[in-house]
């Protein structure tokens, strides 16, 4: 029996958003009933290395870490937090995995950005930000260095998806197709579009979270059974299986 929740798209950006609070008490009751628990990337708005010491960085990684006390927790990067690596998995006691990533139940998982691929522009960057060379080159610099430049790409980021059509930012059918047969997989999982939704082929479902905006999103998977929750952010946090008890 596995049990999992999967959720992505946070965007942490404050503690004293409500998004916060409310990430602190999920994973806090879901690590209480899942075997594992797997972040698939854009938990924080801005992650610019693993020894950012502000309050945000150190409350998140604090949280983590007693959830991982009571559950495995694994994190795979977004395209705003690819520069976690070693000393981020050490504050959070959570293990990085690659994107893609399958289960050993053969559940798929990615961040999805690399099947936007209608969006050649942000592929191109992705490929440039991912190089090891820039993550030299970036992980270098000074923290406050880091910090201005974090605050240039969302700036950056915000400017160029407000000129570019809808359905450029939406994942590719084809990538997905090729992705999927890939794999044996007949589940995928997958955020960064912030589409939620639940897609059924003939041969595979696809799940999509959604950010957290006005509610959270997570899906939970109970052995074979996957669901799609979402839950308004603003009030604590209620985990469905309580609810259901
Ligand atoms: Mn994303």
């Amino acid at each position: 029996m596995t049990r999992r929740v999967y959720i992505s798209d946070l965007h942490l950006e404050s503690v004293q958003d409500l998004r916060f609070l409310r990430f602190r008490e999920c994973i806090d009751a879901e690590s209480r009933w899942a075997d594992e628990i797997f972040v698939l990337g854009d938990l924080f708005e801005m992650w610019i290395g693993d020894d950012d010491d502000d309050e945000l960085a150190s409350q998140a990684c604090a949280a983590l870490k007693e959830a991982s006390a009571n559950t495995l927790v694994y994190v795979m990067h977004g395209n705003r937090d690819f520069l976690a690596g070693g000393g981020f998995a050490e504050r959070t006691g959570a293990q990085l995995i690659d994107d893609p990533y399958v289960t050993d139940d053969n559940v798929l998982l990615t961040h999805g950005d690399a099947l936007c691929t209608d969006d050649q522009e942000y592929q191109r960057l992705r490929t440039l930000l991912r190089s090891t060379a820039w993550r030299a080159e970036t992980l270098a610099k000074s923290l406050e260095e880091r910090r201005a430049f974090g605050e240039e790409m969302r700036e950056a980021s915000r400017a160029t998806n407000a000129n570019k059509a809808a359905n450029i930012m939406d994942v590719n059918a084809a990538a997905v197709s090729q992705l999927l047969s890939d794999t044996s997989a007949t589940v995928m999982i997958h955020g960064h579009t912030h589409r939620p939704g639940m897609h059924r082929s003939s041969t595979a479902t696809r799940y999509v979270l959604g950010a957290w905006e006005r509610c959270g999103w997570l899906v939970r998977q109970d052995a074979a059974e996957f669901a799609l929750e979402c839950f308004g952010l603003r009030y604590p946090y209620r985990s469905a299986v309580e609810a259901q008890r």
